[in-house]
């Protein structure tokens, strides 16, 4: 049986890719940080109580900033494959805590692949890699793996850090090591924080008489949104090749954050029309003429990424691997899954000062 570490595991691509692994038949490994409240919910349908025989979900206390802790579970384990999915992952507050960004995001990758190095163990590493690397050069659109990169944040210019390190152990010590460079990916378990996930779930609290308006920042910006189901697939191929090697992954098509907006609304029968430019722009009710969607500057970054599209054209003739999930289907989905759930009103409004 294979067995696989993933660093991440509570996040929204640890739980797919937990998923496909356990289906795959593989045992999985996942570090988990200690929290004052439960963060397992992601992958509480994973779990198995540990007294029963066929487990093969197993949790770790860990942490990207501690060395001891990852070399002991490294020579614990002996994983096959290693998923490097942890990250303080927000790009906004990547403004407010860039030396802890930098330390878990950067370092937490260097840690990890010198544990490998050390412990000597056969394992195949694959980075979590980011279509943010490209941040700064919305020219180079469609980006592939060989256009330049230019970091516009923390989280970017951490994240650049990794994907070198990752290169230089690859080259350095002959590790099979992987950067996937995902563009953005979402899903219903997307962190409540980003703005396809803010946006579902306002429209779910708008219709269900528990929220009044949606305070959003940038409605210009421009990103490639596929399907976080289908890209822990591509994760995956990655480390059933030959060689190690750098994929993009994407969809190819990119759309605004307004009309991610205009999707959404109209899965509740709801037309926006949009007034005003800039700051003083709105999403107003076509029928009712309410004001459903403000624009506020604290959602502004310092340094902002205009326009994201990919070019998988390498992983779609090498990995075979195609999205399945469309741009419509996946709103639709996002926004059919927050209608479904209870969500509390605090969480949403929590959402509307911080994400
Ligand atoms: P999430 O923010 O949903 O998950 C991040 C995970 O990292 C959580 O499990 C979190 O734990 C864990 N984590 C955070 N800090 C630490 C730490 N110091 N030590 C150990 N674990 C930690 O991210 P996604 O699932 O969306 O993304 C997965 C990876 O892919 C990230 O590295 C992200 O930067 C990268 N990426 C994501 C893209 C996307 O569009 N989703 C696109 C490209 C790259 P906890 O639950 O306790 O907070
Ligand atoms: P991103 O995702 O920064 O691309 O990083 P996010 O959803 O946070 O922002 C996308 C774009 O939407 C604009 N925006 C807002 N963003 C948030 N969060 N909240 C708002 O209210 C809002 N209004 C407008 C942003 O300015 C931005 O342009 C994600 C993360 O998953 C990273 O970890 C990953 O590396 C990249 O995707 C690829």
């Amino acid at each position: 049986m294979k067995k696989a570490l993933i660093t991440g595991i509570t996040g929204q691509d640890g739980s797919y890719l937990a998923e496909l692994l356990l289906n795959k038949g593989y045992q999985v490994h996942g570090i988990i940080r200690r929290a004052s409240t439960f963060n397992t919910k992601r992958i509480d349908h994973l779990y198995k109580d540990p007294h029963n025989e066929d487990v093969r979900l197993f949790l770790h206390y860990g942490d990207l900033t501690d060395s001891s802790n990852l070399n002991r579970l490294i020579e614990k384990i002996e994983p096959d494959e290693i998923y490097n999915l942890a990250a303080q992952s927000h790009v906004k507050v990547s403004f407010e805590v860039p030396e802890y960004t930098a330390e878990v995001v950067g370092i937490g990758t260097l840690r990890l692949l010198d544990a490998i190095k050390e412990t000597g163990i056969k394992t195949k590493f694959y980075q979590a890699s980011t279509s943010e690397l490209f941040g700064g050069l919305p020219e180079t659109a469609p980006q592939n793996e060989k256009t330049p990169f230019y970091p516009k944040s923390p989280y970017a210019a951490a994240k650049l850090y990794a994907y070198w390190i990752t290169v230089n152990y690859r080259e350095a010590y002959n590790l099979f090591a992987c950067n996937g460079i995902l563009f953005n990916h979402e899903s219903p378990r997307r962190g409540e924080t980003f703005v396809t996930r803010k946006i579902t779930m306002a429209v779910a609290n708008i219709v269900k008489g528990k929220q009044d308006k949606l305070y959003l920042g940038n409605l210009n910006a421009m990103r490639d949104w596929g399907f976080a189901g289908d890209y822990v697939e591509a994760m995956w191929l990655m480390l059933q090749q030959d060689e190690p090697d750098d994929y993009v992954i994407a969809t190819g098509e990119t759309h605004s954050v307004r009309e991610f907006c205009e999707k959404a609304f109209k899965c509740v029968d709801i037309d926006l029309v949009w007034e005003g430019t800039g700051i003083d722009e709105k999403g107003i009710d076509k029928k009712t003429g309410k004001v459903l969607i403000e624009v506020d500057p604290r959602y502004f970054r310092a340094t902002e990424v205009d326009l994201l599209v990919g070019d998988s054209t390498k992983a779609r003739e090498k990995l075979k691997w195609t999205p399945r999930v469309k741009f419509d289907e996946l709103v639709y989905m996002m926004v059919e899954s927050d209608l479904n759930t209870n969500i509390v009103h605090e969480e949403c409004a929590f959402t509307n000062i911080i994400g």
